[in-house]
């Protein structure tokens, strides 16, 4: 069975890689609430979550998006679980389930893998590219989350030092 390390550059311990992207999203899945994105949701549309206002920007909405909000409504607007993946990645990456099927470590694991997996064959290689292209879509646009780059390399050096027997181990 392919395993993460499988498609990682040389030097990069996915696994390592995979709890710093966690703990950097969502404190290692503590904090692991469905987050709305507003551009996925179409303009005019209009909710209140847990008090605070969504309103819908419809930028990143195109006939794809559209489709899958006509099925699953607001649910398909959001990321979920430890790694914050949103519904439309993983869906994209071939999931089938439903959006909240995402929000559990074991819905979403394979589909943050295979993800990563287009990331470092779209040419990432290192672990700034690779969070990059995590939170942003992409390493080599304008956008670049500088502040998130730094808290996933900070995150990922700190998870090498209390787990050293693992870095650089393949599986
Ligand atoms: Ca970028």
């Amino acid at each position: 069975m392919k395993t993460i390390q499988d498609f990682m550059p040389p030097g990069i311990d996915g696994n390592a890689l995979l709890i710093a992207i966690a703990m950097v999203e969502t404190e290692g899945g503590r904090n692991n609430c469905p987050r709305f994105e507003v551009a996925y949701i179409p303009k005019g549309e209009r909710f209140t979550v847990q008090g605070r206002v969504i309103e819908g920007t419809g930028a990143c909405v195109n006939s794809i998006v559209l489709e899958r909000w006509q099925k699953w409504g607001l649910a398909s607007a959001a990321s979920y679980g430890p790694w914050q993946i949103l519904y439309h990645t993983a869906a994209d990456r071939h999931y089938r389930g439903c959006p909240w099927g995402l929000w559990s470590q074991a819905g979403s694991r394979p589909f943050v893998v295979a993800q990563l997996e287009r990331i470092v064959c779209k040419g990432a290689r290192s672990i700034e590219e690779v969070a990059d292209a995590w939170n942003s879509g992409n390493h080599f646009d304008q956008i670049v989350p500088h502040r998130y780059i730094a808290k996933v390399v900070a995150e990922y050096k700190r998870q090498l030092k209390i787990r050293p027997a693992v870095a650089g181990r393949k599986g």
